[in-house]
């Protein structure tokens, strides 16, 4: 079409071209502009954004965050020029963490324009709580792919809990675009592996078989037959061979809209850089500007005025308005109506369904937490995290979650009457069973935070380092998931190194916005949990113990209630004013306590300082801070069967550290224990040293 062409009036076909158009000179004005940026794959793939948008997709761009929305997952996230485009040409509307509209436009033509830089709404990649409409972050391959999983899942239950005959409350869609590099990485095998097991035919992937990734043509590393692997799963599996062919892509989609009891994976032949005569189907299109003289040749070949930049045509707007626009706020307005009576018929589960939108939690969720007396022999982190986790996913409907295979030992199975089994037939179910695929578990959990559940992942505290990306993109986009990993230091023994974390408490508390906590006994696990239960935009690790821990007594020693402070004092010496401050985290903590007797009876002043958490602690005042930690007392000693690394931060550099600087080993817990240095004996050896009388 020509650029005299635009101001005319144009047929239905004109009209989807000059917005396929726009959204490819869009693209690729702001990756100019920008200097940097992925221009080659919003060329190929504009037919395909706008099909799924402005043709299926049930999405009001006046409420993003409608419940029954449609959800739409860029994972190949380089390409995210698309989702600037199309949020842009929409007109979605901006939202802000409060979940009020903010009158404004998500992401406007200026931002467009900044493309990349400081606080612009068009940023590198999709950003969830960034940018409204966009439904999870994407960037790392594979995490849009597998997370759209854990949404596939959420609509499942939520439709099997909230619909009634007459109230199709949840029936929306999940709809991700994947590329090459999504193909490859091994959590969307896992993933689709899941998805097509738990029959989410809620689910359609496309995937853009371009062949081109950054080192070239996918020959070099990638030459399996995904549509054979794919089938082998158990998806439907629907191939159009031509990108800009969009009614075939529309098509396409209508088939996945009927196909029940698996989820749809189209594979769409495609060419980077279409319409670019010098970079077309080649690896240059993929992450570099286009160059000022490419960009007019291919504005040329669509027939788009060579000089003009960032030009959205007359009728751009108007026929995403009359498209997805209409289509999305009929469906909104419908089922708000639709909500409106429900609330009338079945005003318990209306509140359910508000509550969850706004991240509140049911009256009454508290109830029942046990209390553990007092115990020398004690109880494992674990199991009073499994009593813990019983309580809480009665009381609070929509929380629910799983292990990787390992739910009889992280004791996650929850076993009340009527919990039951998410599975195909029964998504009522609370127990997932994710299989051995802590990867996509922790995306799929991310998927159902997204979704507005609340959901747990669980595995040995070793294997969080198969899911640390999805714990990662938790954090960064604050969900509020939690993570529960049992066997958090050497309390395994004879399973060896490999199964003994060392290095991991230090490296996921690391992660900004991530809580982790350690609990030194059953009732500190309470109240980890009740704390992390209230987190609306954070995720939690939870770091529990294989082995019983002793329950103190609490009417000798402080309330576990201090745990919402991230480090409180245990125990002090008679009279207060400690010479010397022992603290530890988790196991750690009765040993502590065991070393402050004996130097007690000795006439040394010691403290005893619980501390779980190191980034609740952080967040608490100095004067907090300073009453825990008297900045005066210098002679300190933390006690942690994981790395070193990092507690000079509270020790000082000239406190002491008793703790891992090697692998474990393989033995029974007391030989490790006296190996390593975990005793008693050695933590008062310390002490006396840190006070100058060793
Ligand atoms: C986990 C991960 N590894 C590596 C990268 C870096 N990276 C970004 S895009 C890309 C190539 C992707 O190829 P493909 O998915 O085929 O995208 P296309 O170029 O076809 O759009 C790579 C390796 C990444 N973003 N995430
Ligand atoms: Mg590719």
């Amino acid at each position: 079409m020509s650029a005299m062409q635009v101001s005319q009036p144009m047929t239905d076909a004109e009209a989807d071209q000059l917005c396929i158009n726009t959204i490819r000179t869009l693209s690729m004005d702001a990756v100019q502009q920008a200097k940097s940026g992925h221009p080659g794959t919003p060329m190929a793939l504009a037919p395909l954004v706008f099909t799924i948008w402005n043709r299926v997709m049930r999405f009001d761009p006046q409420d993003p965050i409608w419940p029954n929305r449609d959800r739409f997952v860029l994972s190949n996230g380089h390409a995210s020029m698309l989702l600037w485009s199309v949020l842009h040409l929409t007109k979605t509307q901006a939202v802000n963490a409060d979940y009020e509209r903010l009158g404004a436009p998500s992401v406007t033509l200026d931002d467009i324009r900044r493309f990349r830089q400081l606080d612009c709404k068009a940023p590198g990649h999709p950003e969830y709580h960034w940018v409204s409409g966009v439904e999870t972050t994407t960037g790392p391959l594979g995490q849009g792919v597998a997370t759209s999983v854990g949404m596939a899942v959420g609509q499942k239950w939520l439709a099997n809990r909230y619909n009634r005959p007459g109230f199709e409350l949840f029936d929306y869609n999940i709809y991700a675009v994947c590329g090459d590099g999504c193909m490859m990485e091994g959590i969307a095998s896992e993933a689709a592996s899941l998805a097509a097991h738990l029959g989410l035919d809620n689910l359609c992937w496309v995937y853009d078989n371009n062949h081109i990734t950054i080192e070239g043509n996918t020959r070099i590393a990638f030459t399996e037959d995904v549509a054979t692997r794919f089938l082998g799963y158990g998806w439907n599996v629907l191939r159009v061979g031509d990108a800009n062919d969009i009614e075939r892509i529309e098509h396409a989609l209508r088939v996945f809209g009927k196909t029940k009891g698996r989820p749809t994976f189209v594979i769409l032949d495609s060419h980077i850089g279409y319409g670019s005569p010098h970079k077309q189907d080649t690896a240059e299109a993929h992450g570099e500007p286009l160059g000022d003289e490419e960009i007019r040749l291919a504005k040329r070949s669509y027939g788009w005025p060579e000089n003009e930049k960032f030009l959205v045509p007359g009728g751009v707007y108007e026929h995403f308005a009359a498209g997805v626009g209409l289509r999305g706020a009929k469906a909104r307005q419908e089922w708000t109506k639709l909500f409106g009576s429900y609330r009338d018929t079945y005003p318990e589960l209306a509140t359910e369904v508000d509550q969850m939108q706004r991240r509140e939690l049911p009256a009454g969720w508290d109830q029942n937490l046990p209390v553990f007396p007092a115990d020398s022999k004690g109880m494992a982190g674990r199991e009073a995290s499994g009593k813990v986790l019983n309580v809480l996913a009665r009381n609070i409907p929509w929380f629910l979650g799983g292990s990787a295979d390992l739910g009889p030992s992280n004791k996650t199975l929850l076993t009340y009457e009527g919990a039951g089994d998410f599975q195909a037939d029964t998504p009522g179910g609370k127990n997932l069973h994710f299989g051995i695929r802590e990867h996509a578990m922790g995306a799929t959990v991310n998927g159902l935070s997204l979704s507005k559940l609340r959901a747990f992942g669980a595995t040995f505290f070793i294997f969080s380092d198969y899911l640390r990306p999805t714990i990662r993109l938790s954090a960064l986009m604050e969900l509020p998931t939690i993570f529960v990993f049992t066997h958090d230091a050497m309390g395994d023994g004879e399973d060896g190194p490999t199964h003994q974390p060392v290095e991991q408490l230090a490296s996921l508390r690391a992660i900004p916005g991530l809580v982790t906590l350690r609990p030194a006994d059953a009732n500190e696990v309470v109240e980890a949990y009740r704390y992390v239960v209230q987190l609306r935009h954070k995720p939690a690790v939870l770091a529990l113990s294989r082995q019983p821990l002793p329950t103190l007594d609490r009417s000798k020693y402080a309330p576990a209630s201090g745990v919402v402070h991230g480090a409180y004092i245990l125990a002090d010496p008679p009279g207060g004013n400690p010479e010397v401050i022992l603290i530890a985290s988790g196991s750690e903590v009765s040993l502590a306590v065991n070393a402050h007797e004996i130097l007690v009876a000795e006439g040394i002043r010691s403290r005893v300082v619980s501390m779980p958490s190191w980034d609740i602690f952080d967040h608490e005042t100095q004067q907090y801070r300073d009453s825990v930690l008297p900045p005066n007392v210098k002679a300190r000693v933390a006690v942690e069967q994981a790395s070193t690394f990092g507690w000079e931060r509270y020790v000082g550099t000239s406190g002491h550290v008793i703790g891992m600087k090697t692998f474990g080993a393989s033995a029974p817990l007391k030989e490790l224990q006296r190996k390593f240095g975990f005793e008693p004996d050695r933590v008062v050896a310390a002490a006396k040293e840190q006070l100058g009388r060793a």
